[in-house]
């Protein structure tokens, strides 16, 4: 199976992911942990992406598309995967799809996790990230907003989009996703 999971900021992806790819027993890419990773050991990815996270906007798609490109290409995601915080921009979808052509792959399933505004601030000032400040998150929803939320109209005709109320509790969000996907 091939997924995106897609929402705004304290949504859930990393959570839901997690428990999905126990579930499904499919390997999960997190952009947002490769992100901090790379950050922590300051690599050429890392020092490229800090100022970006540290202000709550989006990393450049191409240093963003550069790096999907190498990783989709490793070993222990050939049979297939889930991509967390990818795509985030209409640029990151488009170039997703070219990049599954090429391997002669398809996308299964864009899972959106919809989440109330007040409580993507209420989630993610209950973490203390370090980008997990009052006015960084509002930064990020601004940045979901005008570059994520066009992304579900690129998904929708395409009828690969499961809606899911991220507003209930971890499990019963879990269950929805698992529900829907069987169901579907
Ligand atoms: P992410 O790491 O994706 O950050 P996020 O949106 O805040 O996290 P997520 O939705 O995973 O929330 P979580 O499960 O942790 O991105 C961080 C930054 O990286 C971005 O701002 C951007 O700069 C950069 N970035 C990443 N991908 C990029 C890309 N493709 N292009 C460009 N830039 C990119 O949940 C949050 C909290 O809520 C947790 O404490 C959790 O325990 C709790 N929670 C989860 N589900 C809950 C529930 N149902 N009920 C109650 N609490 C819940």
């Amino acid at each position: 199976m091939r997924a995106i999971i897609l929402g705004g900021p304290g949504s859930g992806k990393g959570t839901q992911s997690e428990r999905l790819s126990n579930h499904l027993k499919i390997p999960v890419i997190s952009t947002g942990d490769v992100l901090r990773n790379a950050i922590a050991s300051k690599n050429f990815l890392g020092t490229k992406a800090k100022p970006y996270l540290e202000k709550g906007d989006l990393v450049p798609d191409e240093l963003m598309i550069q790096f999907m490109r190498m990783r989709l290409l490793q070993p222990d995601v050939s049979e297939g995967w889930m991509l967390e915080g990818y795509p985030r921009t209409a640029f990151q979808a488009e170039e997703l799809s070219f990049v599954l052509d090429d391997f002669k792959q398809r996308l299964d399933w864009a899972i959106y996790l919809e989440l109330d505004e007040a409580v993507m601030v209420e989630r993610s000032l209950a973490r203390s990230r370090d980008d997990d400040q009052i006015e960084i998150v509002q930064r990020r929803i601004r940045r979901f907003k005008e570059r994520t939320i066009p992304i579900l109209e690129y998904y929708e005709p395409r009828q690969k989009l499961l809606r899911i109320n991220a507003n209930q509790t971890r499990e019963q969000v879990e269950a929805e996703i698992i529900q829907k996907l069987g169901a579907s």
